[in-house]
Formats: C-alpha cells, structure tokens, sequence
C-alpha cells in the first residue's frame, strides 16, 4: 500500500469510531476546481496587490471601485468553476455521521453547489451583497465597475467577512459548540494562519477529539495531527467516503 493508501485506512478507521464528526477547509479545498489558493501567486492583474490590505474596511473606504473590481473578478472566476470530487465527497459524508457539520473559510459557494447542507460559511460568500454602513442585505446587482449604493445610501460591498472583522455569533456559537462535542475534526486544504479558523482542530483536540490533516504540504497542525494524509481534497476525499462506505 501507498503512503496515502495506508493515511487514508487510518483516517477510515478512526472515522468509523466516531459518530459526531466536524470537517473544515481552507482555500486549498477549491484548488482542483481550478480557484488559486491565496498562498498561491495571484494572476497577473492582482500581482501588486495583498489581499491583507484589500479584504478590509479600511482598503474599502480608500478605494472603493478598487476592491469591487477585485471582488467583481473573483467572482467571475469562481462562477465558472465547479465543485470537484472532493467536494461531492463531503456532501456525501453528511449522511455517514449522527452528527456532521463542515465549517468553510471559502467564500465559493462550492461546498454549496456539491449539495452540503450541514454548513457554516465562516467568512460568508462572495455571491451575497450588504450595505457597508448598516449590513443590510441587497440583491446582487447587475454587472457594474463600481459599488452600487444601497437604499440607506450607503455603498454595496461583498457580505464577506474582512479582516479586522469579527465573525457572525451565531456562527462561531454553531462552530464551537461542534468542535467541543466532535470526536474528530478533518481539517482539508488549509495554511493555518487565519483566526479564529485557525483555532478550530485545537478547540477540537481539548475536547478530546482526533485530528485528520488532508493537504499536500506539511501545515504548523501536522504535527499534531492523529492522520496526516499527504494528498489534495479532489484525490484523497473521494478515497475516504469509499473506504467509509465500505
Ligand atoms: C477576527 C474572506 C476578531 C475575504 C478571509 C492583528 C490585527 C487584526 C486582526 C488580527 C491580528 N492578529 C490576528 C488577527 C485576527 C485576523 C487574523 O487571523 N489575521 C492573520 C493574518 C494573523 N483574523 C481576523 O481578522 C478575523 N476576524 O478575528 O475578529 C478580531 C478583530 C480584530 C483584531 C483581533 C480580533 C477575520 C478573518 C477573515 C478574513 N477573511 N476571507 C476574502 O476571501 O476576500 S480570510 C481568507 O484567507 C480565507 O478565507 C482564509 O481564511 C485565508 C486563507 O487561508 P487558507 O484558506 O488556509 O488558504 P492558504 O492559501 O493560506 O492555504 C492553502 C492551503 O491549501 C495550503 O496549506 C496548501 O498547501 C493547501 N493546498 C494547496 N492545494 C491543495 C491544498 N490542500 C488540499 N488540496 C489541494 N489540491
């Protein structure tokens, strides 16, 4: 057997010990659907720009038509991608566990389009609209290089959640209550370094939980991960579901 081959039959035979089961992901997660993670070298329009300084409150009032623009173009790549295996994979597994619930960083949608339902999109979705002011929700406005602005007046930014932002409570209150309670976290496709994301496979562990690392790289969790599966979302995910079905 593989190297993977023999990760994955552990993974499988610590998942089948377990009923409550959490699963998060990272960009890493939408790679083979063709999405560049943020680690990866941005396409050549956005060479000059870091997404740290974009993906705020701050970059947004000092350029407002420049962040929409940058939203308006991912927002294009990600509308032509869509879910890979590793995806279906996840949505599958809902089904396997008494409890399941899969925690995204990724503002896609594809963990939505592959049919998962048992979700938390912790840093929203880049198809869903606010006001910058108030939050009030807005329809997604037709194609436009500049912010819309809302009916209170204010402009139109992406509902997703910036850094420098906190998280929705209802949110982090369904995600903790999971990683406190789960017997294993699978976390998939992920650097680590964003918070509070990258606390979640450590408030598992307190709980006593086991923890499975899917990525082609080593992270700073893969040492403590219980399974590190050297391998992507769309080759290893599909590999598990087979081996917990069996
Ligand atoms: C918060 C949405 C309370 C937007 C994102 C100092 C000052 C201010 C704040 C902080 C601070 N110190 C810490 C913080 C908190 C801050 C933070 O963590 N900063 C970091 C940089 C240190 N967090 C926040 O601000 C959060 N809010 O904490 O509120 C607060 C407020 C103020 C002050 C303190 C506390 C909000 C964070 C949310 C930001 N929004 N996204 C948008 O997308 O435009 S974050 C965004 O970047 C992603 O959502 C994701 O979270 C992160 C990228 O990380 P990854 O997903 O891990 O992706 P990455 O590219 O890094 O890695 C990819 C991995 O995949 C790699 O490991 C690779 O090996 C692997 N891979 C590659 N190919 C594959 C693969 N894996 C599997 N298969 C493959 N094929």
């Amino acid at each position: 057997m593989t190297d993977v081959t023999a990760c994955i039959e552990r993974a499988a035979r610590l998942l089948r010990k377990s009923s409550n089961v959490v699963v998060t992901t990272g960009a890493g997660m939408s790679k083979e659907s063709g999405i560049p993670t943020f680690r990866d070298a941005p396409n050549a329009l956005w060479k000059d720009y870091d997404p740290q300084q974009l993906a705020t409150r701050e970059g947004f009032r000092r350029d407002p038509a420049l962040v929409w623009r940058w939203y308006a173009d991912r927002r294009a790549m990600i509308a032509g991608a869509r879910p890979h295996a590793g995806h279906m994979a996840l949505a599958e597994m809902e089904s396997m566990f008494a409890r399941f619930i899969l925690i995204t960083q990724n503002i896609d949608n594809l963990h939505r389009s592959a049919g998962s339902t048992n979700l938390v999109e912790l840093h929203g979705n880049i198809f869903r609209f606010k006001c910058f002011d108030n939050d009030h929700p807005v329809e997604a406005p037709e194609a436009v290089d500049e912010p819309p602005t809302c009916a209170c007046g204010s402009l139109v930014r992406p509902a997703v959640v910036w850094f420098g932002e906190i998280l929705d409570d209802s949110d982090l209150a369904r995600s903790f209550e999971a990683l406190e309670s789960c017997h294993a976290i699978i976390v998939v496709g992920t650097s680590g370094l964003v918070y509070p994301a990258a606390g979640f496979a450590a408030a598992a562990r307190s709980a006593g939980a086991a923890i499975v690392e899917i990525n082609p790289e080593e992270t700073t969790l893969t040492a403590q991960a219980d399974v590190f599966v050297p391998s992507t979302a769309g080759s290893a995910l599909p590999m598990l579901v087979e081996r917990l079905r069996g």
